[in-house]
């Protein structure tokens, strides 16, 4: 009896789920599955699962191809599966090509196509069907979405537009998703779009996505005109649609209990602060190359500006710039000061030149302190003025911190975002309204796009 394993998590049960179990079973005669359970989900940074594991359980059951479920409680239990159940063959989704090779070794290891369209029949009996996204651009970022959106339930990277279409092409290809030609086709087959498209770009994409009544979820910096801020903000209200600008530190769990540690008082009121993040780029990138939209500030300052708004607030009084150029004039190191009633901060950011990114966050009786990549934050401390007593913080943050961003925009277009936004449309205004002071001091104005 030729038997055949494979595992997942099966939430919000889908047409692809179906027919991954559906073909499992035509590669031998017994068909094992593993469900995760939720704690190794948790474990595993599988965010949002919705079902739970007994409804994930009886789905499988219910397709009729199941001859046994197991469930998988931890990374290591594959390995020790396939030799318990004398396993000939492990299947699992394309999506996951090349990560299970280690199992050769053991079994034979299929990659059955991941499907691509996720129609909407079988997920009409879902009260919270698959929230389709599309990804605008091809680049960095978006190569790095991809591994995230499938760890976060309920999502499905549905597909990619590129004007560059060859680029687009290989894209999908790699990852396994539908390659769009056109805006228009693109625009049809999604619920929401991510905007990973070069900074000047991202204005009139999400316009256009609004305006074909998508939730858009755009890389920082979103815009960088506060003008233009605003206007999508008002557009995205009269579109009834969530529009979020992706800053991930903003939405990463360890950030957002520094805020909390911050504001609770322990550390008194709050006088000043200083960020740092420097990040070196060889000198023939697109960011220290692009003498219109490049540079260290527009390309790092959402990040260190990020903590400022978010603990002194968005009315500061004034903010001055100082920058180190290159040879074409671009900023390789940014410092900007900003002056409030009460307290001050001062924010540097570099692609240009090598510094301690640290954040520090200093009050009337203590201070927090988070070493690089504090933007990640995982570790940080608070000290006072007796030395002995240092308080000492941890917490995860997995893979690249794109799921806990797409985690939260998920929730909040469902409707079950109990919190404020984690990133709030004043504070995105204001770093657009930062960002374009310091192009007008730089004397690059921002042109005008038509669509
Ligand atoms: N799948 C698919 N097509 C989709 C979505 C998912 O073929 N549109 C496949 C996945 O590749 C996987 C299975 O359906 O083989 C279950 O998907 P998930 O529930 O998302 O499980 P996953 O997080 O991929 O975990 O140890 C668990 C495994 O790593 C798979």
């Amino acid at each position: 009896m030729r038997k055949v394993i494979t595992y997942g998590t099966f939430d919000l049960f889908h047409e692809g789920h179906y027919r991954l179990l559906q073909r499992a079973k035509t590669l031998g005669d017994y068909l094992i599955v593993g469900v995760t359970t939720e704690e190794y989900d948790r474990t595993r940074g599988k965010l949002n699962v919705i079902d739970s594991l007994m409804t994930r359980i009886e789905n499988v059951k219910k397709t009729g191809f199941v001859d046994e479920v197991i469930i998988e409680t931890s990374p290591g239990q594959k390995f020790r599966d396939i030799q318990k159940y004398k396993i000939d063959v492990f299947t699992v989704g394309s999506d996951w090509r090349g990560q299970f090779d280690y199992l050769k070794e053991y079994c034979e290891v299929v990659y059955l196509e991941r499907t691509k369209n996720i129609s909407s029949t079988m997920l009409r009996e879902q009260n919270r069907p698959i929230l389709r996204v599309g990804i605008i651009g091809t680049g960095r970022i978006a190569e790095r979405f991809i591994p995230e959106v499938r760890l976060v339930s309920g999502m499905s990277a549905q597909g990619v537009y590129n004007p560059h279409t060859e680029s687009a092409a290989q894209f999908a290809e790699k990852w396994q998703i539908e390659c769009y030609k056109k805006k228009e086709k693109f625009y049809s087959a999604v619920d929401a779009v991510y905007v990973a498209s070069p900074h000047e770009t991202h204005y009139k994409y999400v316009r256009e996505a609004l305006e074909h009544d998508k939730h858009v979820l755009c890389e920082k910096p979103m815009v960088l005109m506060r003008s233009r801020a605003e206007e999508l903000f008002v557009l995205a209200k009269e579109k009834g649609r969530i529009l979020f600008e992706g800053i991930k530190t903003a939405y990463c769990p360890g950030f957002d209990k520094l805020l909390g540690i911050a504001c609770s008082g322990t550390i008194g009121n709050i006088r000043n602060i200083e960020a740092c993040f420097t990040k070196l780029e060889n000198s023939s990138s697109r960011e220290l190359n692009d003498i219109r939209y490049g540079g260290s500030f527009t390309e790092l300052g959402s990040y260190v500006m990020l903590p400022v708004f978010k603990l002194l607030g968005t009315n500061y009084e004034r903010v001055e710039f100082d920058s180190i150029r290159g040879e074409n004039g671009l900023d390789l190191f940014t410092r900007a000061t900003f002056k409030y009633a009460k307290s001050m901060a001062t924010v540097t950011c570099g692609l240009g030149v090598k510094s301690e990114g640290r954040l520090l966050i200093a009050g009337t009786t203590g201070y927090i302190v988070a070493e690089a990549p504090w933007w990640k934050t995982t570790y940080f401390e608070v000290h006072r003025e007796d030395m002995e007593n240092v308080e000492k913080y941890s917490e995860r943050f997995l893979g690249d911190g794109l799921r806990y961003e797409l985690s939260d925009f998920l929730s909040t277009i469902n409707g079950s975002r109990e919190k404020e936004c984690k990133l709030t449309r004043d504070e995105s205004v204001s770093l657009a309204n930062v960002m374009e002071q310091f192009l007008k001091k730089e004397g690059r104005e921002v042109e005008s796009f038509i669509i």
